[in-house]
């Protein structure tokens, strides 16, 4: 593991974590981690089961406690995120929710940024409101307003960067020492931008959360989701609210992501690399009003951008002159790039937060935070740059106005 820290990510995504199964009768062994596509485990002797059942390190009992396949995609993750262990979970809402909930054990008090994923921002708004745990919501692009909300009983500063759907960078060093200055958790959603765009742990932040359906597993194919962290949390989520509620990944979904890993920086650098160009290319449109896109010098963090990321990522935002109107019409005239949600997928994707994505946040604080009805949200794909280009200028033509 120490010698795989020093290895480039390239190398890592592909190599970091992989085991080689034990030996069979016959020479040689299958060079992919096979799928342990099972929900047991057999023991020879009661006293060999009592003892898996007592130490988790010394064998597996049930897939929902822990499975091979499960363990080399975590191990895997780990390392990409320079992070001591990491979870693999059902989905990106079971990592946010059971970092919150392990985070969160002893009950307190949240402060969150604003703009969030919209079933992160419900849970933190209405879920666990319900059980007594209070959010002050604030804009964490601007740290002094993170250190007004902190109060003596907060216990996790909860954080997106890039955040979904505008694009809004939080300083991760700045909030990682104010949190810890208060014995605060930090945790950040790091989908947007991926191991190979920022790697948040070396900041300073405690947790980083992913949802895998996105870049990490690549193609569009699986639900997952991961926590990073220190082995204590980790263990402590892995033993308690992953395991009790059960959000587990499948041992055929771990093990499709692993493979998507794989070639996720590969993937990543097209991803920016094309973004950059439909970007570029939107900002001069006649229909545009405004684009979005941390590597635009335009973005008003550009320069915290750089600082922060080692790539700017493959999602774009633009609000069209027409407004909502104009955006239904692009969408609507599409041909190649897909209207969907979801992002980080090998096609281009383009959606329209305030009615998909984000229709749950109510519509006063979609207004105040900025989430406006003709925002429209691009997650650039894989295809070859100039046909994204001629499919969204086509789609502009008109909506010109
Ligand atoms: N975090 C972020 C930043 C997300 O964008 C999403 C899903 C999640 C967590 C949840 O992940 P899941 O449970 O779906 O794996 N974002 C979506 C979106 O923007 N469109 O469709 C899903």
């Amino acid at each position: 593991m120490t010698s795989q820290k020093k290895l480039g990510k390239a190398t890592q995504a592909i190599h970091a974590g992989e085991r080689h199964p034990p030996a069979t009768e016959k020479s040689g062994t299958p060079l992919l981690p096979p799928i342990y596509q099972n929900s047991t485990f057999r023991f020879t002797t009661a006293t060999e089961c009592a003892e898996a059942f007592q130490d988790e390190e010394s064998g597996y009992v049930y897939t929902r406690w822990g499975n091979p396949t499960q363990e080399v995609l975590e191990k895997k993750l780990a390392v990409l995120e320079a992070g001591e262990a990491a979870l693999a979970t059902a989905s990106g809402m079971g990592a946010v929710s059971i970092a919150l909930l392990t985070a969160l054990s002893d009950g307190g008090h949240v402060v969150a940024m604003e703009n969030l994923y919209s079933a992160t921002f419900q849970i933190l708004n209405e879920d666990l409101r319900r059980f007594g745990i209070e959010t002050t919501f604030v804009d964490a692009t601007d740290p002094s307003q993170i250190e007004r909300a902190i109060r003596n009983d907060t216990k996790v500063l909860y954080l997106e960067s890039p955040t979904n759907p505008l694009l809004k960078l939080i300083d991760l060093r700045a909030s990682a020492e104010l949190a810890k200055a208060h014995s605060v958790t930090t945790i950040i959603d790091n989908t947007f931008a991926t191991p190979c765009g920022q790697q948040p742990i070396a900041f300073g932040i405690d947790v980083v959360v992913h949802s895998m359906t996105k870049y990490l597993s690549g193609t569009g194919a699986v639900i997952a989701g991961a926590i990073v962290g220190q082995k204590e949390f980790i263990t402590h989520a892995k033993t308690g609210a992953l395991r009790n509620f059960g959000a587990v990944i499948s041992p055929f979904n771990a093990w499709l992501t692993l493979h998507g890993i794989t070639t996720l920086p590969l993937r990543f650098a097209r991803h920016c690399e094309n973004a950059m160009h439909v970007a570029a290319f939107l900002e001069t449109h006649p229909a545009v009003a405004w684009v979005r896109y941390p590597g635009l010098l335009s973005h008003p963090q550009h320069e915290l951008a750089k600082h922060q990321m080692e790539a700017f990522g493959g999602m774009i935002t633009l609000e069209l002159k027409d407004g909502r109107a104009a955006g239904e019409h692009l969408v609507n005239r599409l041909q190649r790039c897909a209207l969907a949600v979801s992002l980080g997928d090998v096609r281009t994707l383009i959606c329209h937060p305030a009615s998909t994505t984000h229709s749950h946040v109510p519509a006063e604080i979609r207004q105040q935070i900025g989430i406006t009805d003709g925002l429209v949200r691009i997650s650039v794909g894989l295809e070859d740059v100039e046909d994204i280009i001629a499919d969204l200028k086509q789609a502009l033509e008109s909506c010109a106005s």
